[in-house]
């Protein structure tokens, strides 16, 4: 028996593990001694040795036999490497002949960010092959976030993070750590670090539309907001404390410009405008400005639920405004910058100021490379993309529209999946490669640069041997490119994917070698210093934040046209917003025995009882869920958690789509992405960021 050190890498803690193996046999435990994680862990990343011998995975490069179609399903044979890459590259260069250079895609998946090797890889094959159109998980994420910080801080790696263990006061918007552990912060055991904040006789108030598992008398207190309206209540609270005078003037004008702009634009929602709108009362509203600014130090945290409005940049500014205008922005129990051992934030600055160029969809942008993946099928419609290459994504679900994407992808010319699984988006491949999963691939937690209160770095070997055929991201790119007659990592037979994380490490003194000696495989860093957010992070020329700028102002009459048809709604409107369980992620974990929980075999439209009784619905009757973009039939689940008039359903479900999934197949769920809008108007200008909450929905009775 074998015993390593290493950690999991489906969500942003990177839980610390041991494996025990023995021949093919792998069990994990949590690694108590860690200096960061002291044994913290989830049970998917325990079980995750669940997920590595599924029988359904995909071990081996499949070709497709079948012509496509948007509804029947794929027949794949199996087939060698060579002769999968020899044929793809051959496609890519026909396609290429066909068409033209400029007709070829790439979608990136969510677990492509904890995989060290993978992207780069990826970037040198998209640039040497002229990859066109790049999309990705991010713009159904967080590109309301690149965006928002390449404008206020002169990056888009910059995203300072709450001080928790000095911060007296917590306002987190949108997120619930409890299940999903956080985004944007890699800390170990988010709920421990809330309670020990309350423990400390800290405030933790969380903004959402639910009554979330986070929030126990021990974690917060939730304040219930109606969906889609975080900007409005953002920018009354600074309106009030600007109102009451506790405004840090001297810290403005010591790190920030422009900050009339800001204040002119939230003097148009006090919050006895807003309250109706964002469905919190006005006395609430100044109560909860006068704890932000009357606290000793006040530190704020946004997540996805915030990010996939209709406003999720400027809600992002306004979120980072609040703590810059309360003198806590690179403060104490603040908000801080901590780069662990490299700081990412220097490299992330934008390489124009007007990013927009005309397009036959409209102006557009791209966001870190990307479009916006709403737009994809408009693409592939348009005849301008042919081709597309997925990379540990699976859009057909997670991006609104699947019927859409379905008609759009069966038109592809070629389409490439690699992935750990036949997934509802490989059901459209031409080919299906098999990649490696994290137990089979040397990794470093560089994804976690920026975002940890307690900075470490860590690095894993491969714990076991691939499975069948399964291949590592790097080596399948590094292989087209060779096939593609292109220069390779692979033409160095001592190519190292991790030598690059080598080089970057020392700058920092470390190394590999030293960090594969230390305890635990790692090494613990300087904790954040809040002098570095100004001094290192900001990279604006001036090293003040732009505390309103230019290409916010773009989206402000739209704000306004919003606000005024919300507050014309009917009072009853249902909204519908999303809800993560312990038993899923996204659209993958839901293949596992022990995942399929009584609790968690389909995915229910979750309603307010007082809502369900208005509809007559009951629990369990079937009710068909319109909204403009689209229809589904769920089975009611009543639920007092919601707010009234939120209803709500777990994403990533619809296999349906997924026949070679058996289990999940037997509990397919419906697939809630078909009510989300898709097309040229369902994205948020600035950012790309798809529109995915407080979408307008009606109710009928089956
Ligand atoms: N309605 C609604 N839709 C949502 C969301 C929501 O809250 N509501 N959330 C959104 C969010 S936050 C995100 S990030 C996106 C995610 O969007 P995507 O990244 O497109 O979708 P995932 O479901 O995460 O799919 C990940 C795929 O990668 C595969 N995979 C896992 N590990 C590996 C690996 O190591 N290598 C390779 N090659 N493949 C691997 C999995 O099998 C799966 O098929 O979805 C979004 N969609
Ligand atoms: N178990 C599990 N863990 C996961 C994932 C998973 O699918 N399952 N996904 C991973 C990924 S890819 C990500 S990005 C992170 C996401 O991490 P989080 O962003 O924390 O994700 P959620 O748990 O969906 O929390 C979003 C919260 O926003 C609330 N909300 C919805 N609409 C609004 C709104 O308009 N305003 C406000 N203020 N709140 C709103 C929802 O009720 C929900 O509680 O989680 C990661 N971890
Ligand atoms: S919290 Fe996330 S990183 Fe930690 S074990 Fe669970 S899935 Fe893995
Ligand atoms: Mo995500």
């Amino acid at each position: 028996m074998e015993t390593k050190h290493t950690y999991c890498r489906i969500c942003e803690p990177g839980c610390a593990l041991i494996a025990e193996t023995y021949g093919d046999t792998v069990t994990l435990r949590p690694d108590k001694e860690h200096p960061v994680h002291r044994g913290f862990i989830c049970h998917k990343g325990l079980n995750f040795t669940e997920m590595h011998f599924d029988p359904d995975r995909l071990d081996f490069p499949m070709r497709r036999t079948n012509a496509k179609s948007p509804t029947s399903r794929a027949e794949f044979e199996r087939i060698g490497w060579s002769d999968a890459i020899d044929e793809i590259a051959a496609r890519l260069q026909s396609v290429r002949e066909k068409w033209g250079d400029d007709v070829i895609g790439m979608y990136v998946g969510n677990p492509s960010a904890f995989n060290s090797t993978a992207r780069d890889a990826a970037r040198q094959f998209a640039r040497a092959v002229g990859v066109s159109y790049s999309f990705g998980s991010g713009t159904q994420d967080c590109s309301n976030k690149f965006a928002g910080a390449e404008a206020m801080f002169g990056t888009a790696n910059l995203h300072p993070i709450p001080d928790f263990t000095h911060t007296e006061y917590l306002l987190s918007v949108g997120a619930n750590p409890r299940i999903s552990h956080m985004s944007f912060v890699h800390t170990t055991d988010p709920m421990g670090a809330l309670r020990d904040m309350v423990r400390r006789g800290g405030k933790v108030r969380h903004i959402n539309p639910r009554r979330i598992e986070s929030a126990t008398p021990a974690t917060g207190e939730v304040t219930l907001i109606k969906p889609d309206t975080d900007l409005y209540f953002l920018a009354a609270l600074i309106e009030s404390i600007q109102r009451s005078g506790c405004i840090d003037e001297d810290y403005i004008s010591a790190h920030g410009v422009n900050s009339q702009g800001l204040f002119d634009f939230v003097a148009r929602y006090p919050a006895e405008r807003v309250t109706d709108v964002v469905g919190i009362s006005a006395e609430m509203i100044h109560q909860i400005a006068a704890e932000f600014a009357g606290a000793a130090s006040a530190s704020v945290h946004m997540s996805t639920g915030a990010n996939m409005g209709r406003q999720g940049t400027l809600a992002y500014w306004l979120l980072n405004m609040l703590s810059l205008t309360t003198g806590n922005l690179g403060r104490r129990g603040g908000n801080l910058y901590s780069p662990g051992y490299f700081p990412a934030a220097t490299v992330g600055k934008p390489r124009t100021d007007d990013p927009f160029f005309d397009t036959e969809f409209g102006e557009l942008r791209t966001i870190l490379g990307n479009l916006p993946a709403n737009l994809m099928p408009e693409y592939i419609e348009s005849g301008a993309l042919k081709a597309l290459v997925v990379m540990s994504g699976n859009p057909l679900l997670s991006v609104g529209g699947e019927a859409r994407l379905r008609e759009t992808f069966a038109a592809l010319e070629l389409l490439v999946v690699i992935d750990i699984y036949p997934s509802a988006t490989a059901e459209f491949a031409d080919y299906a490669l098999p990649a490696t999963d994290w137990l089979e691939r040397a990794d470093i937690n560089a994804v976690a640069l920026g975002y940890q209160p307690q900075p470490y770095v860590q690095v894993t070997d491969a714990v076991v041997e691939p499975r069948f055929e399964r291949k590592a991201e790097w080596w399948i790119f590094s292989r087209l490119l060779q096939a593609l007659h292109q220069p390779s990592p692979l033409d160095d037979p001592n190519f190292d994917p991790m030598a690059r994380h080598d080089r970057q490490l020392g700058g920092a003194d470390l190394s590999l070698e030293k960090i594969e000696a230390a305890p635990s495989r790692t090494v613990r860093l300087q904790d954040p210093d809040p002098a570095w957010l100004f001094e290192i992070a900001v990279q604006k020329d001036d090293g003040k934040v732009d505390c309103c700028p230019t290409l916010f102002t773009r989206a402000f009459d739209t704000a306004e046209t919003q606000f005024c048809e919300l507050l014309a709604e009917p009072a009853d409107q249902l909204k519908l917003i999303s809800l993560r369980t312990n038993y899923m992620v996204n659209s993958w974990f839901h293949n596992l025995p022990s995942l399929k929980r009584e609790q968690a075999l389909d995915n229910p439209l979750h309603i307010h009882p007082r809502d369900a009784e208005r509809h007559g619905l009951t629990e369990g009757a079937e009710v068909s869920v319109e909204s403009s973009a689209g229809r589904l039939v769920a089975t009611i689940k009543r639920d007092d958690s919601l707010r009234d008039g939120v209803v709500a359903m777990t994403h990533g479900w619809g296999h349906a789509a997924s026949p070679e999934l058996s289990l999940a197949h037997n509990y397919p769920g419906v697939n809630v992405n078909a009510l989300l809008p898709h097309g040229p108007d369902s994205y948020e200008k600035l950012s790309n960021m798809s529109h995915m909450t407080g979408i307008a929905v009606t109710l009928t009775a089956i």
